[in-house]
């Protein structure tokens, strides 16, 4: 299961985590995921895709666009795919969009997007437990409490939990190599009250990998790479709808200007320093599923 830089074909001389192999391991873990759309109906691929063609000869007439950029694009979007940085490229500047169009509805907690460093199934660890770390995991000492309720404040016992985040060093175990598998990656289990208790340490803002064709475009462009600091979580309750979400730290210089859109005031913990670390209380509210 575990995808390393040499499985996928980025040439690294060591197993060493590295940032690079990180897109590319997405790109392959998108394509083994059952969740790759297919049977979208003719009439829905003829509007969106006439649409977006639309918008991309205003942009060129409006602006005069020159042989010289448009080979610049060709170039760079072959770059992208050489790169395996699809899932990258479309999670960072476009997802947050198809997020908010599909949560609209809802009277629950806020989500956000999921973004390309998912992997289902990770290590249950009941009510009350730690993520798998490493002996010497950096990071200070989390510990997070909280609820899941559904919308009309009843408990949901029994919800899970799924967890996972970067290092302090901004890596994702089965997307940089050198991790152990499940290295920050956990699925809790609420008790009868719809509570938990996780144990984990806190990330370090993020970069998202500079070396390939999103990094090209953000030097390009003169933007930066930095996402705030995060905590993503799937939260999940049968007659409910799934919650993805991550959560973000108070004075992370990023939360206004995170590369990926994704920070809402509503998913900032408000953390209090304890004797061994920091402790955070945050619950979630799932809508029920509608009827079709
Ligand atoms: C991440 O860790 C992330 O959460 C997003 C949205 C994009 C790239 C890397
Ligand atoms: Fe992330």
């Amino acid at each position: 299961m575990t995808q390393t830089a040499h499985d996928t074909g980025t040439d690294t001389s060591n197993d060493k985590a590295t940032a690079a192999a990180s897109g590319m391991s997405a790109t392959e873990r998108f394509k083994t995921d059952k969740r790759a759309g297919s049977g979208v109906p003719k009439e829905r691929v003829d509007l969106l895709a006439r649409e977006v063609l639309d918008g991309i000869h205003a942009t060129i007439r409006r602006h005069k666009v020159t042989y010289d950029e448009y080979n610049a694009l060709k170039a760079w979007l072959i770059k992208v795919g050489d790169d395996g940085e699809w899932p990258l490229f479309l999670d960072v500047w476009v997802e947050h969009v198809i997020e908010e169009v599909a949560t609209e509805h809802r009277e629950g907690s806020k989500g956000t997007i999921e973004g390309p460093y998912y992997v289902p199934d990770a290590p249950e660890q009941g009510a009350n437990g730690s993520v798998p770390m490493r002996p010497d995991e950096g990071g200070v000492q989390l510990t997070w409490t909280g609820q899941v309720t559904s919308t009309d404040g009843s408990p949901l016992g029994g919800a899970k939990v799924e967890l996972w985040h970067a290092d302090n060093d901004g890596f994702y175990s089965q997307f940089a190599p050198g991790l152990p598998e499940w290295n920050l990656r956990a699925t809790f289990t609420t008790d009868d009250q719809g509570r938990f208790e996780i144990h984990t340490v806190r990330p370090a803002p993020y970069q998202i990998p500079t070396e390939g064709a999103c990094g090209r475009l953000i030097d390009a462009a003169g933007w930066h790479a930095w996402r705030p600091a995060h905590l993503h979580v799937k939260v999940s309750a049968p007659g409910h709808e799934l919650l993805t979400a991550q959560l973000y730290f108070p004075g992370d210089e990023h939360n206004d200007d995170d590369i990926a859109s994704a920070v809402k005031p509503e998913l900032l913990l408000a953390p209090q320093p304890t004797e061994s670390g920091e402790s955070v209380s945050y619950g979630f509210v799932l809508d029920p599923s509608q009827e079709r």
